[in-house]
Parts: C-alpha cells; sequence; structure tokens
C-alpha cells in the first residue's frame, strides 16, 4: 500500500517528521517502511530552507526502491533553467530574465549554481515521469486533463518521461506541447474576459484565471477560480462555456499537489484529493495559518475518505 506525500519546497524536517509519524524510519541513510511505499508528487524545490536535502532524501528513496515520484513545475523550471538552447547561443531553455532568476534564486543559492551537485540534482529531475497510473489511482502535479496528456505522449517515453530531444519543443512558448505541459504542471487556467485582470501573491499581472478543474458543476469564472479571497471580488461572475472544462473520469483516484490549500486536509471530491498544503507559506503572503506537509494513506480504498489525511505542521 501507499502513502502519497504533497509538495515539500524545501521543507526537510517537517518531511522527516511526516515519514516517522507514518512509521518510516532511516536505515543506511534511506528513509523506508517495512510494508508501505511513497508517492511524491513533486516540488521539492523552491521557497523553503532545506531544498537539496529534501531531493537528495527523496532521491534515496527512489533509487532504493521504497517510494515513487513524478516532477513537479519546480523541476521542469530547474531542467528548463540549466539547459542550454541548442538553437541560440548562450541562452537556456528557460530564459535567464530576473523574473525567472528570482524566483529560483533561493535554490541556486543552495544548491550553488553550475556546481557538480547541481548538475546531478537536474540530471535527476530530467528523468522524473510527468504522471504515474498505479493499480487504484494516478498521480500527477496539477491536472489530469486527457487532451493534454495526448498532445503531450509523442514527447514522452513508454515510462511518461519527456524524451531528451522533447525538451526544447515543451520550453518553447506558444507551442500546443508548452502549453499542455503547463497544464498538466501548472493547473488548467483560462482566459478571463477582456478588460479583467488582477496581480498575483509575487506582483504579476494576470489575465487568466487557475481553475478548479475538478469540480463538476461550475457556473461562473468566479466560482471557478482558484484565487486567495481577495483576488476572488475581482474575478467577474460571467458564466464559463462548458466546454472548456474537462472534467474527470473517476474511474481512479487521483492525487495532485500545487494548489497552497489551507485548512484542514479534505477530499476535493469522492475521488481527487490535492495534498499540498501550503507547506512553504510565510505569514506576510496573507495566510492566515502555519501551512502543512500532507499525506494521503492509501489502503485500496477507491472512495476517498477523510480519516486518509495525515500531516505536520
Ligand atoms: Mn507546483
Amino acid at each position: 500500500m501507499y502513502d502519497i506525500i504533497g509538495d515539500i519546497h524545501g521543507y526537510a524536517t517537517p518531511l522527516r517528521n511526516l515519514l516517522t509519524l507514518m512509521g518510516y524510519h532511516e536505515i543506511n541513510g534511506v528513509w523506508q517502511h517495512p510494508q508501505r511505499k511513497a508517492v511524491f508528487l513533486g516540488d521539492f524545490v523552491d521557497r523553503g530552507p532545506e531544498q537539496v536535502e529534501t531531493v537528495l532524501l527523496v532521491r534515496a528513496m527512489v533509487e532504493n526502491g521504497h517510494a515513487y515520484t513524478i516532477m513537479g513545475n519546480h523541476e521542469f523550471n530547474a531542467v528548463a533553467w540549466a539547459t542550454p538552447h541548442p538553437q541560440q547561443p548562450n541562452a537556456y531553455l528557460r530564459p535567464h530574465t530576473p523574473k525567472n532568476q528570482r524566483q529560483h534564486q533561493s535554490f541556486l543559492d543552495q544548491v550553488v549554481e553550475g556546481s557538480e551537485l547541481h548538475d546531478e540534482i537536474v540530471k535527476w529531475f530530467a528523468t522524473l515521469p510527468l504522471y504515474l497510473e498505479f493499480e487504484g489511482f494516478r498521480v500527477i502535479h496539477a491536472c489530469w486533463h486527457t487532451p493534454s496528456l495526448q498532445t503531450l505522449s509523442p514527447y514522452l517515453n513508454e515510462q511518461a518521461c519527456i524524451k531528451s530531444q522533447a525538451w526544447e519543443v515543451l520550453t518553447h512558448k506558444d507551442t500546443p506541447a508548452y502549453q499542455a505541459a503547463e497544464t498538466i504542471l501548472k493547473g488548467l487556467e483560462i482566459a478571463l474576459p477582456s478588460g479583467h485582470e488582477f496581480f498575483d501573491k509575487d506582483g504579476n499581472v494576470r489575465k487568466h484565471i487557475r481553475t478548479q478543474w475538478w469540480k463538476s458543476e461550475y457556473l461562473t469564472y468566479r466560482d471557478l477560480a482558484e484565487v486567495p479571497p481577495d483576488i476572488l471580488e475581482k474575478i467577474p461572475h460571467d458564466p464559463i462555456p462548458a466546454d472548456l472544462m474537462p472534467g474527470y473520469n473517476p474511474d481512479k483516484l487521483l492525487f495532485v499537489g500545487h494548489y497552497w490549500r489551507t485548512g484542514t486536509p479534505a477530499p476535493l471530491s469522492d475521488h481527487i484529493a490535492c495534498l499540498d498544503y501550503s507547506i512553504a507559506a510565510k505569514k506576510t503572503s496573507g495566510m492566515q495559518e502555519k501551512g502543512k506537509l500532507c499525506a494521503y494513506r492509501w489502503n485500496g480504498e477507491n472512495v476517498l475518505t477523510q480519516d486518509g489525511f495525515v500531516w505536520v505542521s
């Protein structure tokens, strides 16, 4: 059976506490459980103080058969940041703009940009699958979106890992493959009606909203917007065209991370759970409480239960 673990964002100490709470022990440097395996949802880096430690802990579990993991948007970005553009001299697949640099700086500082360790970690990130399917559940970082998965399939190998020659296309803005990778790693976004915009928590102007794509009934842009409460009132109450929303076929449970949720961990629906409970949240970002690192202990059920959730602060 499996313990699915949400976004860690460089908080290795809470991760060790969560693993301990679930009965895992560190043996010869590898965290493990006698009966269970862990499944990670990506986003090991970005923001927190122990990003390298987090990556090395997870990698040791995966390499020794005690865990599985998929890629988060921050691992994708880390690979693209460090990969020279094959066509453009002195450029990288993720442009080294001040904004991209600012977003990635805490990892670059901790790993030491250009070091052997940086190179080694980025190489490992590049091998991580974009999703995994188990007997009773699936995992993907942000959104299970069948049209995007179909668009991506020529660029992935049989293990759903990005083929090495596909990185250029997947990081090339405005290609369908780029959009598809964005959707599954960062969630389904839809454009606001013209004239509407807002500023996100990092001060960037946004004309699209993240949607609560897991909802099966939807009404207006505001009903489905996945934005902080203070921004919600800026989102119009116009109806969303129904064909923009994907729905989810609940033949298996689905676990995602990514969405910086707050409050008491609970399922999003009978079949979908988000396990990102904002462990890296700072009080200054408008959060009223401390973040949590959250897991779901799956024991074979095909409907999610409240008591499957465990967490540490
Ligand atoms: Mn994420």
